[in-house]
């Protein structure tokens, strides 16, 4: 009999985990089946029916295996991430391409060409494990590097700014952005009094609150979002040099938004929409792609910024500190069990290998104590870096032990250092951590925030200056429909007065949109804005890549469509690099002109348009005359043309365009012109948005 087999990295795990040696009791199901057993190897006869006293009678206490059954399922949860509960993850591998030797001593930023095994998490920050994949929210962008000198983990977000300065305020923004203790709501949403009550006694905060107001928090995908590692960190170098770093991870599709009215149905069309596309593009090879890049800068550079780069609530512009790609990162193969993986991951900050360090960072330095510590609660002890999606792959060992689930044997009698018992037992390392760059202590102490912390509107205004003018307008409009569900108004004036600081325009154009009879006072501050250069980086529109590799097109048919237009369509999206999907009033399909029947992916009602990324409608007349009464067509058309998508339609389709009050513009595109299509399909149709929607 066979010992178990493991899974090898590109095959599934087989169904069920067969461990040690058995024999034929264990393989007698037939046809390759394992027997099915208890967690004590116990073979299983009869999995259906629960021991009774007699065919009616009551159920016996015996019955060990009902109850093992039953007590394992009981306990099958853990409490869920405080943050980022709701997750979504790839394993893959990073490939350095050009070495930062010259900086650093950590192998993984040394070594090109050489690949090394991630596993990356991305997720939502406000709302539970079961929550909708697409509110308006930061994305966690979560890299765990499995390097030969120990895990790397670069817990990010796709925003490169945060909230708080300070970590000691964390609990209390949490607090703040999560559903209200006393009615449980609002689920993942930051539109309510408790989060703008806080943040607008918080200055420190608006600078993120100009990028969570941005379409950068309503993606179109976790392909294409962008990730930040936020805090600057160190490299050391052989010399014990330091030079410090911001990571940048930069989606090869270029980055990509919905619209707001486009994110708020996606929520009703597919609670799963970012971790279906992820799978999906995973699944059938498609691997999404990132460039890593850094922005390095020495001690010298920092003193001479306008801000503090220690400061978290501030970027360093690309005009100051230009990106250097040094790497990619592809996401290849989707985990076999999403418990196992997914919800066990555990990250941390603190996981650097020697020759990445740590900068003095308030908010990092608190998160350096937060992750591991979390975990205690989370996955129940200390020995969690022994799951197998936490554990390094290299070798590793120490003289921890025991605990809660330990998994491994340790042997020998030293469980101890300094020791002399044992010839094996692991010591220090000389080039093993600390790697520090030494700092110095000034001997004072002190809750204190330095003076370099205190401009709270500078970047705040640069952001929102540098934005191209509808994705100004989409801030706007963001923070009047936020505001609008906050229901203390004086929440509601102390947000703009603080809007005041940063641009006046924007004050005035959101108190319009609130109907607020006056402007409040601007808030009183120390450190007025200044006027910095324009951050073309920070724009969305620009620099999305008008491509349609990843993208989804897809084509709503019925009874009597043009069979060869559909065939042409198909073709050319495919050659171009999209997918299609082809939608119809029944998921069997339609007999289409050709006297075929062509089967639907998507049924009508189940698959409106915000899922894809643009359509096509091709139609007989009578299909289309038919269409016209059937809510679910006439939104799927009026949905892509009001967020901004192109739509193809052939001649018999044109009724249904009419009653879906589809207008005319270089979006819309005869469905026999496959090319003019693709290209419209590529992009985004902003210069429609003024017809369709008045924004704030
Ligand atoms: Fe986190 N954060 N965080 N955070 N964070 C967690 O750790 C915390 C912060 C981020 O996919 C928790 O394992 C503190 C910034 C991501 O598993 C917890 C502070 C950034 C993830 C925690 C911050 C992040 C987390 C919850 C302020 C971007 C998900 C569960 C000092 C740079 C990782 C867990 C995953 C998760 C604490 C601020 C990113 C409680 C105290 C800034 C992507 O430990």
């Amino acid at each position: 009999m066979a010992a178990s087999k493991k899974s090898t990295k590109n095959a599934p795990a087989p169904a069920t985990d067969v461990r040690g040696e058995g024999d034929e009791l264990h393989q007698r199901a037939g046809n390759g089946h394992p027997g099915l057993t208890t967690n004590q190897g116990i073979p299983v006869g009869d999995n259906q029916n629960s021991l009774r006293a007699t065919p009616r009678g009551p159920t016996l206490l015996e019955d060990f295996i009902l109850r093992e059954k039953i007590t394992h399922f009981d306990h099958e949860r853990i409490p869920e991430r405080i943050v980022h509960a709701r997750g979504s993850a790839a394993h893959g591998y990073f490939e350095l391409t050009r070495s930062l030797g010259e900086y650093t001593r950590a192998r993984i930023l040394n070594e090109v060409g050489v690949r090394t095994p991630v596993f990356t998490r991305f997720s939502t920050v406000a709302g539970g494990a079961g929550s909708v994949d697409t509110p308006r929210d930061v994305r966690g962008f979560a890299v765990k590097f499995y390097t030969k000198e120990g895990n790397w983990d670069l817990v990010g977000n796709n925003i490169p700014v945060f909230f708080i300065q300070d970590a000691i305020k964390f609990p209390d923004l949490i607090h703040a952005v999560k559903m209200e203790p006393d009615r449980a709501f609002p689920q993942a949403a930051s539109a309510h009094d408790t989060f703008w009550d806080f943040v607008s006694l918080m200055p420190e905060s608006m600078h993120m609150i100009m990028w969570a107001m941005s379409d950068r928090t309503i993606p179109r995908s976790l392909r294409t979002i962008e990730g930040f590692g936020i805090h600057s960190f160190r490299l050391i170098n052989d010399a014990g040099e330091s030079t410090f770093v911001k990571f940048h991870w930069r989606p090869k599709l270029g980055i990509q938004s919905t619209v707001w009215d486009e994110a708020v149905k996606l929520q009703s069309a597919d609670n799963d929409f970012h971790r279906r596309d992820l799978f999906e593009a995973i699944t059938t090879g498609n691997f999404p792609e990132w460039e890593l890049a850094v922005q390095l800068f020495t001690e010298e550079q920092a003193e001479a910024f306008p801000f503090d780069h220690l400061d978290s609530t501030k970027i360093i512009p690309e005009s100051l500190v230009p990106l250097t790609v040094i790497g990619r990162m592809v996401l290849d193969r989707w985990p076999d069990n999403f418990f196992a993986e997914t919800e066990q991951v555990a990250y941390c900050p603190a996981n650097v290998p020697p020759g990445i360090d740590f900068s003095n960072d308030p908010l990092l330095q608190g998160r350096l104590f937060s992750y591991l510590d979390t975990q205690l609660s989370r996955l129940g002890g200390p020995n969690f870096h022994q799951i197998p999606v936490n554990a390094p792959k290299c070798p590793f060992a120490n003289h921890q032990r025991d605990g809660h689930m330990q998994m491994n044997i340790p042997k020998g009698r030293v469980a101890y250092d300094p020791s002399s018992l044992q010839g094996d037992s692991p010591r220090e390392t000389a080039d093993g951590f600390p790697s520090h760059a030494t700092a110095p202590d000034d001997g004072r102490k002190g809750r204190v925030r330095a003076d370099s912390f205190a401009d709270h509107y500078s970047q705040a205004r640069m952001f929102f200056r540098s934005l191209e003018a509808p994705e100004q307008a989409h801030l706007a409009s963001a923070l009047v429909f936020e505001l609008s569900k906050v229901e203390t108004v004086k929440v509601r004036e102390r947000t703009v007065s603080h809007l005041r600081n940063i641009d006046e325009a924007l004050a005035k154009r959101v108190a319009d949109g609130l109907a607020m009879p006056a402007l409040p006072e601007p808030a009183a501050t120390q450190t007025p804005a200044q006027d910095f250069p324009k951050a073309p980086e920070v724009r969305i529109i620009g620099r999305t890549k008008d491509l349609l590799t990843g993208r989804c097109i897809g084509i709503l048919f019925d009874e009597g469509s043009d069979a060869a237009l559909i065939a042409n369509l198909r073709k050319a999206a495919d050659k171009a690099g999209a997918s299609v999907k082809l939608v119809a009033p029944k998921i069997g399909g339609a007999r289409l002109s050709d006297g075929k029947t062509l089967a639907a992916d998507g049924q009508l009602a189940g698959t409106p348009s915000v899922v894809f990324d643009a359509v096509a409608v091709v139609l007989s007349p009578e299909a289309a005359k038919k269409l016209g009464k059937e809510s679910a067509a006439i939104d799927f058309v009026s949905d892509a043309w009001v967020h901004l998508k192109a739509i193809a339609a052939d001649d018999g389709a044109q009724a249904l365009l009419k009653i879906a009050r589809v207008g005319n513009d270089a979006g819309v595109v005869e469905a026999e012109d496959a090319k003019a299509f693709l290209a419209a399909a590529a992009t985004r149709q902003w210069a429609r948005e003024p017809k369709v929607r008045t924004l704030s």
